[in-house]
């Protein structure tokens, strides 16, 4: 019998079934979740969503009513793992990635467990297993439970959709190396269970304020330093002019990314005034350009090679000027 077909004999035969996934709710754990759940109600079966926190905002369209929440109400989440039978355990692979009030609950657990995965290193806690660590993302892999237990035919839109998300946001629009040949298949049959993948991106994608637009489009215009001689690239931003755009948290956020397509540069620094200190977002790419070791000897941070973060308690102008003298030091120059 194929792993699948065994999942699904596990959920006909279960009598509680409790769906878990990661800390740190995203795209992947969310969709999986959902997902699963449409298609075991599919079957005709109950289960429950206990999620360690709450989705991501940018998930706010997808209906995630059904997942309960251990941040929010521990003794459901307590009293549902406690009742189960089977317990799914999705885009985790490790009983410490729930965060550790999760953790006891789902270690003392008697169900059986299930995991469905594919991150490197599996622990070795469940009764049952899909670990594929070249799958793109736990959603791919639900649509292959779906079709290789016998059951594509009931894939439709409301179990399509979630399933979708997932497979989008872990592969970048499938842009990564992970996507196979396999992932479109997987997403062939999405659409043609009638989900609406272009509804879907512009959910995802066209979610700009006109005001975020405008600070940006500013800021890109009037603030846009570009270092060439190490191609990097540095954006300031005062709290005045944060508040003349009506600045909300987030706006600033996709600036980095923006200042590193341009086209050979190596890093981008973007910073802003907030509560009297310059809050610093350092991005690069390649291993040959970290910039985690620049915000740590000089910005009080860290982080990883190509993404850190640190801060300054000079001015605006100050903080420049300690930037211009350091990024020689820390980035080869070309002439
Ligand atoms: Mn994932």
């Amino acid at each position: 019998m194929n792993i699948y077909k065994e999942i699904e004999a596990e959920i006909q035969a279960a009598a509680h079934i409790v769906i878990t996934a990661h800390k740190s709710a995203d795209g992947d754990s969310v969709g999986s979740s959902l997902g699963l759940l449409h298609f075991i109600e599919k079957l005709g079966k109950k289960a429950v969503v206990c999620h360690p926190d709450k989705a991501p905002d940018f998930l706010y369209w997808l209906d995630t009513t059904a997942i309960i929440l251990m941040d929010e109400n521990p003794e459901e989440i307590s009293a549902q793992m406690k009742k189960a039978d089977l317990i799914f355990c999705l885009d985790y692979n490790a009983t410490n990635r729930v965060g550790p009030d999760m953790q006891v609950l789902l270690e003392e657990a008697t169900a059986k467990k299930i995991m469905i995965d594919h991150h490197l290193n599996p622990e070795d806690f469940p009764t049952l297993s899909v670990s594929e660590t070249t799958a793109s993302s736990t959603a791919q892999l639900i649509v292959d439970l779906i079709e290789q237990s016998g059951h594509l035919e009931v894939l439709d839109e409301k179990i399509g959709t979630p399933l979708y998300v997932g497979i989008l946001t872990d592969t970048g629009s499938f842009r990564f190396n992970s996507v196979q040949a396999h992932t479109h298949e997987v997403l062939a049959k999405l659409l043609a269970a009638g989900v609406e993948h272009h509804l879907i991106h512009e959910q995802l994608n066209d979610t700009n304020t006109e005001s975020r637009l405008r600070l940006q489009g500013y800021a890109m215009c009037e603030k846009l330093e570009i270092l060439y001689e190490q191609n990097v690239a540095m954006i300031s931003l005062s709290k005045e002019e944060l508040a003349k755009y009506n600045y909300q948290k987030g706006d600033t956020d996709s600036l980095a990314n923006l200042l590193l397509s341009i086209k050979g540069m190596k890093a981008a620094i973007v910073f802003k005034e907030k509560d009297g200190i310059m809050k610093i977002s350092f991005r690069s790419k390649g291993e040959e350009n970290p910039v985690n070791v620049l915000a740590k000897e000089h910005f009080n941070g860290g982080g990883h090679a190509n993404a850190a973060g640190g801060m300054s308690d000079l001015t605006v102008a100050g903080t420049l000027e300690k930037l211009r003298e350091l990024i020689p030091q820390y980035f080869s120059t070309h002439y």
